[in-house]
């Protein structure tokens, strides 16, 4: 397996939290990738001006590279092509975070042990003891968790927090899953990477993790975006995982 760890963040607007992000991520990088290891920002053409932050990121700063997406496409497409790029790369292990702390850079060293202890993908889990969400209100929590309960139910699968997006895959996974045939763009994204790796035998294994709130800048995510649960999961059970 090459060592070399690629992380991929998709960004969207997110310039208050770039570079802070960045800093955080590769220092947890240094520490626990020490054989190698690249941070990707896939930006969507952000109006804001995270993509020329990031240039400049990538700039100063070594083991960074940024890649331009010429319009807003949602997460799943943008997870897609940095994907493609890691694994053109070579990548060994590629991991995914949001860019906005929600996910705690000092997790990735946990996820990328339980990949060395023997699993295919480990996924950061709110839903298992020892995870958590932090600063969510009732309504936030019931239907992150009721969202969770359905997709579990619908597709018959034993993972607890099938929504999460702070993972690592080896990169035989990714491999095997056939990318380019993945259709879903929001949370169905994780739902469906996850459904994929396990029918087709891999180990997933749930790390826990606490999330917490975004403290600057605003979530992407839409109700049409959680809709498209109640749309997408009924086909993804259909499919089983293949297409
Ligand atoms: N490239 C790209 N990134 C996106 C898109 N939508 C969201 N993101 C990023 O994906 C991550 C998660 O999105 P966020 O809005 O925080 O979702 P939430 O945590 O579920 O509210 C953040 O880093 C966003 O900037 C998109 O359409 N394209
Ligand atoms: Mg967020």
């Amino acid at each position: 397996m090459s060592p070399t760890v690629w992380l991929v963040m998709p960004t969207y607007n997110e310039a208050e939290n770039i570079e802070a992000i960045v800093g955080a991520v590769l220092a947890q990088l240094e520490i626990c990738a020490p054989a190698g290891h690249r941070l990707l920002i896939v930006d969507d053409s952000s109006p804001d001006g995270t993509g020329e932050l990031a240039d400049h990121l990538a700039a100063t700063r070594p083991n960074v590279e940024v890649l331009h997406r010429s319009a807003r496409e949602g997460l799943g497409p943008a997870y897609l092509a940095g994907f493609r790029r890691a694994l053109d790369s070579g990548a060994g292990r590629v991991a995914q975070m949001d860019a906005d702390f929600s996910h705690d850079p000092a997790d990735l060293a946990r996820l990328l042990a339980a990949v060395d202890a023997g699993a295919d993908v480990a996924l950061g889990s709110r839903y298992v003891p020892g995870g958590g969400v932090e600063d969510w209100g009732v309504l936030r929590q019931v239907v992150s968790r009721a969202g969770c309960a359905y997709a579990r139910a619908v597709l018959g699968l034993g993972v607890h927090d099938l929504t999460g997006g702070f993972k690592c895959f080896r990169r035989e996974v990714l491999e095997a899953i056939e990318l380019e045939t993945v259709r879903s763009h929001g949370y169905c994204f994780q739902v469906e990477m996850t459904q994929r790796a396990l029918t087709r035998g891999f180990v997933v294994r749930e790390v826990p993790i606490v999330f917490r709130e975004r403290r600057r800048g605003r979530s992407k995510m839409s109700p049409w975006i959680a809709l498209e649960a109640f749309v997408v999961l009924p086909q993804l059970r259909r499919r089983g995982g293949f297409r």
